[in-house]
């Protein structure tokens, strides 16, 4: 890979990173209202599949999609003035975690419904295909979604109609704290793809590089009117479900450490500056410029304003 992306696709990873540690450390002061699942461990997937996306392009994310905000290009000062619940973010502070929008960036908003976002990017992208607007649209999804109604109906749909929609899923091996091999005999996602006649690929979801691959091939035939691929990528939350699951009962502690081994952020750096011909110097720039970074979105979203009173009825239906 190019020198400059690899060290593009390692920022972003570091900023994923740093901004769910700092919404972490936020959360549990108390500042931050509502319910956050944070993505760390998970930063390749989002990284390595937007960064082939256009601007026009869609994400439709998921409960745990602060990662795919900020990979689809959502500022990181509206990420989190959103969670602080402020009126400088595109959802004005009232979609909170789980119900976040920013159009203008393409992002078509996180999801507290478990497999919901597969056939509304299943939509967009027939929307897409009809006004002939070359978009393609991103579905991102957890294993907890793939034995739902929703993912056969938006697969079956999304072949039949060749439409420009890529689906990703996101198989951290849990949904909440229940095991992907309890909860299906068939563990291999990407196999299903063959029930819908599409493309079925597996990546390493600590593989930034290799889920970039995927995904410009899978955008690429999308975009060329050859239909949808579902990409599995296996990957694992160092984090508890949610902020308040310790994420150990569920989970040896030897698995957890094992993949936090394997680290995506941390495998990438030393593979830059080991093989990449890069220096020392360039990467903790950017690790600089990355703390900079959210150290100016945490000024910007705790000075900004909370909605006004008077606003709250707007955005109701009567
Ligand atoms: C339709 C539906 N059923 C159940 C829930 C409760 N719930 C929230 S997150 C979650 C697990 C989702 O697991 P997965 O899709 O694998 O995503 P992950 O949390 O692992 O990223 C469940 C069951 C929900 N939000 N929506
Ligand atoms: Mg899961």
């Amino acid at each position: 890979m190019d020198k400059k992306l690899a060290l593009t696709l390692y920022q972003k990873m570091l900023q994923l990173r740093e901004f769910e540690l700092k919404v972490q450390e936020l959360y549990r002061r108390g500042l931050l209202p509502g319910f956050v699942h944070l993505y760390v461990g998970e930063e390749a997937v989002a990284v390595g599949v937007c960064a082939n996306l256009q601007p026009t392009d869609l994400v439709y994310s998921t409960h745990r999609g602060h990662g795919h905000a900020l990979a689809k290009g959502v500022p990181g000062r509206e990420v989190m003035a959103e969670l602080w619940g402020k009126s400088t973010s595109s959802s004005g502070g009232r979609g909170g975690s789980m119900h976040m929008y920013a159009p203008e960036y393409g992002f078509m908003g996180t999801n507290g419904i478990v497999g919901a976002g597969i056939p509304l990017a299943t939509g967009a992208a027939l929307s897409a295909q009809l006004r002939k607007s070359g978009q393609v649209v991103v579905a991102f999804f957890g294993d907890g979604a793939v034995n739902s109604g929703s993912f056969h109906e938006g697969l079956n749909f999304g072949a039949v109609w060749n439409l420009p929609v890529v689906y990703v899923c996101e198989n951290n091996l849990y949904a909440t704290e229940m095991a992907f091999r309890r909860a299906t005999k068939n563990t291999s996602v990407q196999s299903r793809a063959a029930a819908y006649k599409l493309p079925g690929v597996e990546v390493d979801g600590s593989d930034v590089v290799a889920i970039h691959a995927a995904a410009r091939a899978a955008i690429e035939q999308a975009r060329s009117g050859g239909g949808p691929t579902l990409i599995e990528a296996k990957t694992y939350r160092f984090v508890g479900h949610h902020e308040g699951d310790p994420g150990t009962s569920y989970r040896t502690r030897e698995e957890v450490e094992e993949w936090k081994g394997r680290c995506p952020i941390k495998s990438l750096r030393n593979k830059l500056l080991q093989d990449g011909g890069v220096s020392l110097e360039s990467v903790e720039q950017v690790e600089r410029e990355v703390h900079e970074w959210l150290d100016e979105a945490v000024q910007f979203a705790r000075e900004s304003p909370e909605p006004e009173a008077s606003t709250v009825y707007d955005h109701i239906y009567s």
